[in-house]
């Protein structure tokens, strides 16, 4: 019975796929006959290959954004877009988790779920921030009966509960509404950030939209928290983006990597704004000045307003939410990394989606971009280290990093490069970094690369992800490309298979080429140049399943290169909800 039925199930998909995918506005597919589903026809599947040992995910069914991160009273708390019936998006309610070190997690009932006129048909994305006297507040986004996207507020029920199980919604909401005199588009009006306090006693928040092609930050104003009253101007707006999805706004300091609060104001900081792109499901951000007197942000020179300029990860990486760890004055940042399988595969496993390991970021010394580095908790999760004394990898090796259980590792490598002169020149046409990697994938041999790390191999390489560097020559420099390619991830060919790639801002003549990846049976989420270029791959290999799982450090260029240091770690199973 049961398996007649999955087997209708996945026949119907299959038919939805085909014959076309009902879209909602709010950007995620819609399976509308899913949605009837009750929960105990969606189990997770008892062989999980792809579940994860330290990403954290709930135990089943779909899982979107996250949502309002924030630590109070030393207890760090999770929200996040979630699907209590099923394993596509639909019925999103707040679902809710709790940590003492960001690494093990415990669930709670879910946080916010529709229950009044202002978010009837649904409880989307939003923020917390902190209010005097450190009360939590979240603004999130409701869904009205007129299907409208309009702005709402809930607070903790008891601020002695540092789990901060139960909130209560203001009768008041909704607090921010689209209406005929404000030109607001009430199907593009969502995503409320953390508010942060002007000098003049006024809160701010901003909230995602569009106009037709151009993406808006709406700003809008209170003193109380509940009165809000729209700016005349946008805190900012870029042509030929379409909708904004999530922005983030806030400060980082110029002179540390040190977090600051997202009201900090002073003349050594700058601000950045963060936007998902609904159209691309990438995302980018802008570093520049926020104009208090205007109230408006200016990106600075050379900041491009599209997602072909700076990216936290130039891989799978949605919806992403920093917040302000005030317990360890650093700013953290958490992003949604969606499946890269069919519905069909989802319906399956009996689940979709993960968190990408929270990281710490803060403004480059350059003041140019960002860097980010998975927080330091989830090293306590390391066991069975491995070290590799420096060895010069020939053109054309492949070795072995044997000692680890490879398809749930932390691997660092540094390489050194010291000779030069061989490097291919760059065809300055070539400023695409994921276009360059599909073009030159890990089998391509160039001089100078490619190498770096094969993750989540299969034994004779069969099925691998390469995660390597190419270097190139240009005018005055040389050109460090980064590559997540997936082409030969999986035996299966019905994944997503595509190459992610990035530029890394490093010069490799003075500095050492560091690379890390955490793999985690389905997740590959890599570090490169300490941090200053960041992707994140889903993999489904079949053959490279746990104990079948190899790693190993290549060079598939003719140079040889001076892998300078490899350190590898098993890394133990996180107590995850
Ligand atoms: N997901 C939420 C929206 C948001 C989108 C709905 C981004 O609020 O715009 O689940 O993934």
């Amino acid at each position: 019975m049961a398996f007649s039925f999955n087997f209708f199930i996945i026949s119907f998909l299959s038919f939805l796929l085909t014959h076309g995918i009902l879209k909602l506005e709010a950007s995620h597919h819609v399976y509308p006959n899913l949605q009837t589903l009750d929960e105990s026809t969606t189990p997770a599947s008892a062989n999980q290959p792809y579940r994860t040992g330290f990403h954290f995910q709930p135990p089943k069914n779909w899982m979107n954004d996250p949502n309002g991160p924030l630590i109070y009273k030393g207890i760090y708390h999770l929200f996040y877009q979630y699907n209590p019936q099923d394993v596509v998006w639909g019925h999103i309610v707040w679902a809710h988790s709790t940590s003492t070190d960001l690494v093990n997690w415990i669930p709670h009932d879910p946080a916010i779920y529709p229950s009044q006129q202002s978010d009837m048909n649904g409880t989307w994305s939003g923020s917390t921030t902190i209010l005097p006297g450190g009360k939590p507040a979240i603004l999130y986004t409701g869904i009205d009966p007129k299907n409208r996207q309009v702005q709402n507020l809930a607070v903790p029920k008891n601020l002695s509960d540092p789990y901060l199980r139960v909130w209560v919604k203001t009768p008041k909401n909704p607090l921010m509404a689209p209406n005929s005199l404000n030109q607001i588009n009430s199907s593009s009006f969502r995503d409320p950030t953390t508010a942060w306090l002007g000098p003049d006693g006024h809160w701010r928040v901003i909230i995602g939209s569009k106009i037709d092609r151009q993406g808006k930050a709406i700003l809008f104003k209170s003193k109380d928290f509940v009165n809000w009253v729209q700016s005349p101007q946008p805190l900012h707006s870029a042509n030929d983006n379409g909708m904004w999805e999530c922005p983030d706004f806030f400060p980082v300091s110029t002179k540390s990597s040190y977090g600051l609060d997202t009201s900090a104001l002073g003349s050594d900081l700058k601000h950045v704004l963060k936007v998902s792109l609904d159209d691309t499901k990438h995302e980018y951000y802008t570093i520049g000045t926020y104009d208090l007197a205007k109230d408006i942000y200016v990106p600075d020179q050379g900041s491009l307003n599209s997602d072909s300029g700076l990216r936290y990860d130039y891989g799978k990486f949605y919806a992403s939410k920093t917040f302000f760890d005030t317990a360890q004055n650093r700013r953290i940042l958490w992003g949604w990394i969606n499946e890269s399988s069919s519905v069909s595969a989802d319906v399956k496993k009996g689940w979709s989606g993960v968190q990408a390991v929270p990281r710490k970021i803060w403004l480059d010394r350059s003041g140019k971009q960002l860097v980010q580095w998975p927080v330091q908790e989830i090293e306590k999760l390391r066991a069975n280290q491995v070290t590799f004394p420096s060895k010069l990898l020939k053109g054309g090796s492949v070795l072995q990093v044997s000692g680890v259980t490879a398809s749930q590792a932390d691997v660092d490598i540094s390489f050194g490069i010291t000779e030069f002169e061989k490097a291919e020149v760059i065809d300055p046409k070539w400023t695409n970094p994921q276009e360059l990697c599909n073009q030159k994938g890990a089998s391509v041999k160039g001089n100078l690369g490619p190498f770096g790390l094969l993750v989540l191999s299969s034994k004779g390489l069969k099925e691998y992800t390469a995660v390597f560097f190419r270097i190139f020559k240009a005018n005055d420099k040389y050109v460090v490309l980064m590559c997540s390619d997936q082409s030969r991830s999986s035996l299966d060919k019905s994944n997503d298979l595509t190459t992610y790639g990035a530029f890394v801002d490093v010069d490799p003549v003075h500095q050492k080429l560091s690379l890390r990846s955490l793999i985690d049976h389905s997740i590959v989420e890599s570090f490169g140049g300490g941090g200053k270029a960041c992707i994140t791959a889903r993999v489904y290999p079949t053959l490279a399943i746990d104990d079948g799982a190899y790693l190993y450090a290549f060079n598939n260029g003719t140079e040889p290169v001076m892998m300078e240091k490899l350190d590898a770690w098993s890394m133990k199973k996180a107590r995850i909800n």
